[in-house]
């Protein structure tokens, strides 16, 4: 029994990453449970950067647990009688342990300044050198997504906008700009598929853009905890060729000015 406790604290390591590993495989029941398909052009970059941190921190987990449970096992109460002494410690390891994972860091942070440029600062220029308008603006509120595009007029925010909510499209394979705010309180604008996730603050205006390389139908979810519908705050995002795009915005264009009243036919006397 004496080993007993050092033997649980192994499934620590097992069990830790066993599940990465099940979960990554796709088996039963655990399907759908790693990243979803990537649909953007600039994703890549995202993925590779999120296997590069996951596989650092899982050699380090593991390196850890293994020495703890090693540690565990070898000073076992029962087998060691003998009280234990204490030293001042060693300065060299302080000083080791302290700027490898400082340096690892300072490491990850360089690594990783382009990325956050491309996604977060280098927004999509138009051909003239000017930024890429926003194709849509998006609203977070208790607890939907309202989307608005621009009428005939090319502007957002006039009274021609086309309102939706929670019904997303956006053409492929086009760099797409999209503009962020919120209505109340902190959302998160999270497009799993597309590797886009951002924060939605009450009184700034933000943009996000990306590159979609793949029609079909996919989530929009708020990832912050906005109140009590949070769970329900989800929208659809639907990926299609441009012409079919254009069809589909003139079409509800044409929809939302149409009086929903219809006047009665004249009686005939
Ligand atoms: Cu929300």
């Amino acid at each position: 029994m004496g080993r007993f406790w050092s033997l649980l604290f192994l499934l620590v390591p097992i069990l830790g990453v066993g599940v990465f590993v099940w979960a990554m495989a796709g088996w039963w029941p655990m399907q759908g449970h790693w990243l979803p398909e990537n649909i953007n052009a600039h994703g890549g970059v995202i993925d590779s950067l999120f296997m590069f941190i996951l596989v650092l921190t899982g050699i380090i987990f593991i390196i850890t647990t293994c020495v703890m449970f090693w540690f565990m096992w070898k000073y076992d109460a029962g087998a060691n009688p003998q009280p234990v002494t204490f030293t001042h410690g060693s300065h060299t390891l302080e000083v080791v342990w302290s700027i490898l994972p400082a340096a690892t860091l300072v490491f990850i942070a360089i690594y990783q300044m382009n990325a956050w440029a491309d996604a977060k600062m280098r927004r999509p220029k138009l051909p003239g050198g000017e930024l890429k308008p926003p194709l849509a603006e998006i609203t977070g509120r208790q607890f939907e997504w309202r989307i608005r595009y621009a009428g005939e007029d090319g502007q957002v925010g006039t009274p021609d906008d086309v309102q939706l909510a929670n019904d997303l499209h956006l053409p492929v394979n086009e760099e797409i700009v999209l503009s962020i705010k919120s209505a109340d309180v902190l959302h998160s604008f999270f497009l799993p598929n597309l590797r886009v996730k951002q924060d939605v603050v009450p009184g700034m205006k933000q943009f996000v853009w990306f590159q979609p390389t793949k029609t079909g139908v996919y989530d929009i979810v708020c990832a912050e905890l906005c109140g009590w519908g949070h769970y329900k705050m989800r929208g659809r995002l639907t990926i299609e060729p441009r012409e079919k795009f254009d069809a589909w915005l003139a079409q509800k264009h044409g929809e939302q000015n149409q009086s929903s009243f219809t006047p009665p036919p004249a009686e005939a006397e």
